[in-house]
């Protein structure tokens, strides 16, 4: 398969420039003027468009067993919407029950992932603690490409890890060339707080965002801020909403610290007026964790991306339809928490990022895609637009506009929480892997075309890490 993407304007995170793209056996051959096209190419007229890295989103969970349901998009739907909306890989989670073989869990995750339409690796969850845990992260890292590992410090008595799971695993991961990452909520507080609002009567929706204040979350982000300090490990906080997480990292930042910040396009662009619709199905629609925040924290957050303390963005894609929502009627505590977004994620950054002023295109590049895979080790592979790269692309039309609307989009889900707004600048073609999969609205993909990336561990970082360690050697007293 040969394309060539012809009279558009690359755009890298690191760099802009008027070039054509040729495309050949799933990589960029050749990025320059003038490119002639080989007998036989299919070509992109990609005039007044720009040429970018097709986005990754580092944080989705397909079919994911949760709350007593299952989330309604599959790998192969999710994949799918991603494409429409330029996101060309996921990074998705293995979420092992308490006491789950880890291994067992991972394979179950692989097996479902397999009819994904575009790439896939996992971040694979730390959810309890014995030998048998600490060998599979070695077995992951060593012989699957795994080499992120998640905790929720959120979820008690379901998924929650406590300080003692959480100093086992980032010291096992330290050991490995592995990152952290966490959810940072404090799972005790948080549980305290609803069965509290609960017994005072607070039982619908807008219950949800009052027992999960930002203070919940600013201790946890501290606390494994902290923990990561002492134990030398870099750390990942996912879906940052508040003010009080996105201060924890940049204290952290500042001080040195290898510490990196997710932020949601969710958290960035919804407030938490919608906990207090008059109507459930509204409102339950949006219940995800942590909540939406009120506006303060969000003009926040466009800060710490602007500042570069927040390095990526994200949907936390976890769907749940109606019917799931409902099982919470009675109780904020049983509404499945998650929301949809993989589709949308990178035309209302550019809308409310890019064409506000707030992110150039570059820095757009950046957090849509290129800094995920350079913290998560896939770059230059993916993240890139250069020779030798994945040609995994999107061909973004500045001028095209569009309304956001659960009615024509691809997620399979019957709500969008970006219902009705209007977006000018989305993709007009998206290839993955030199194909293209997306075109006039159309998508023209193939059941488990997508492959799932091995991430090689950090040596980079731990070898920073053991000259500093050397540099503190501690020497016993001489008594
Ligand atoms: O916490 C997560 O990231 C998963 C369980 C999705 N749900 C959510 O509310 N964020
Ligand atoms: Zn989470
Ligand atoms: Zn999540």
């Amino acid at each position: 398969m040969t394309v060539l993407i012809k009279g558009g304007t690359v755009v890298n995170a690191d760099q802009t420039l008027r070039a054509d793209v040729l495309c050949q056996d799933g990589l960029i051959a050749a990025v320059g003027e003038g490119l002639d096209a080989p007998k036989g190419a299919a070509i992109v007229d990609a005039g007044g468009q720009y040429v970018m890295p097709g986005g990754i989103d580092p944080h989705t969970h397909m079919q994911l067993p949760f709350m007593g349901t299952v989330a309604s998009e599959d790998f192969e739907t999710g994949t799918a919407a991603g494409l429409a909306g330029g996101t060309t890989m996921i990074i998705d989670f293995v979420i092992p029950g308490p006491q789950q073989d880890i291994m067992e869990a991972y394979h179950q995750w692989r097996e479902w992932a397999e009819k994904s339409v575009s790439d896939y690796t996992f971040h694979v969850a730390i959810t309890w603690w014995d030998d048998s845990v600490h060998e599979a992260m070695g077995t992951l890292v060593r012989e699957h490409g795994v080499n992120s590992f998640k905790h929720f410090m959120a979820y008690k008595g379901a998924i929650m890890a406590d300080d003692e799971i959480l100093v086992n695993s980032f010291s096992r991961a330290i050991e490995l060339g592995a990152i952290v990452t966490v959810h940072a909520e404090n799972g005790e507080l948080v549980f305290r707080l609803q069965q509290e609002l609960f017994d005072r009567g607070i039982t619908g929706p807008e219950g949800h965002p009052l027992s999960r204040p930002p203070q919940c979350e600013g201790e946890a982000a501290n606390r494994a801020i902290r923990i990561a300090e002492v134990l030398g490990v870099p750390l990942y906080i996912v879906h940052n909403s508040c003010q009080q997480s996105l201060e924890a990292i940049t204290r952290a930042r500042n001080e040195g610290q290898r510490v990196f910040g997710e932020v949601l396009a969710g958290h960035l662009l919804i407030d938490d007026s919608v906990y207090r619709h008059e109507d459930f199905e509204v409102a339950a629609a949006h219940v995800m964790s942590p909540p939406f925040r009120s506006a303060e924290h969000q003009a926040a957050l466009w800060r710490g991306l602007q500042s570069g303390n927040l390095q990526t963005t994200a949907t936390d894609h976890c769907c749940f339809c109606a019917d799931q929502k409902a099982m919470g009627r009675d109780d904020f505590r049983r509404i499945p928490n998650g929301t949809g977004g993989v589709e949308n994620r990178m035309e209302v950054l550019w809308h409310h990022g890019v064409s506000t002023g707030r992110l150039t295109m570059n820095e757009f590049v950046a957090v849509t895609s290129s800094n995920a895979a350079q913290i998560f080790n896939v770059y230059p592979r993916k993240g890139s637009i250069s020779v030798g790269a994945d040609a995994d692309i999107v061909v973004w039309d500045p001028e095209a506009t569009k309304t956001i609307s659960a009615k024509t989009h691809f997620q399979k889900v019957d709500y969008n929480i970006f219902e009705g707004m209007t977006v000018k600048g989305c993709s007009s073609h998206t290839l993955s892997q030199g194909k293209v999969v997306y075109a006039d609205g159309k998508l023209d993909v193939e059941r488990g075309a997508g492959r799932y990336v091995h991430r090689p561990p950090f040596a980079a970082y731990y070898d920073a890490l053991k000259i500093q360690a050397k540099r503190n050697e501690p020497t016993p007293v001489k008594r």
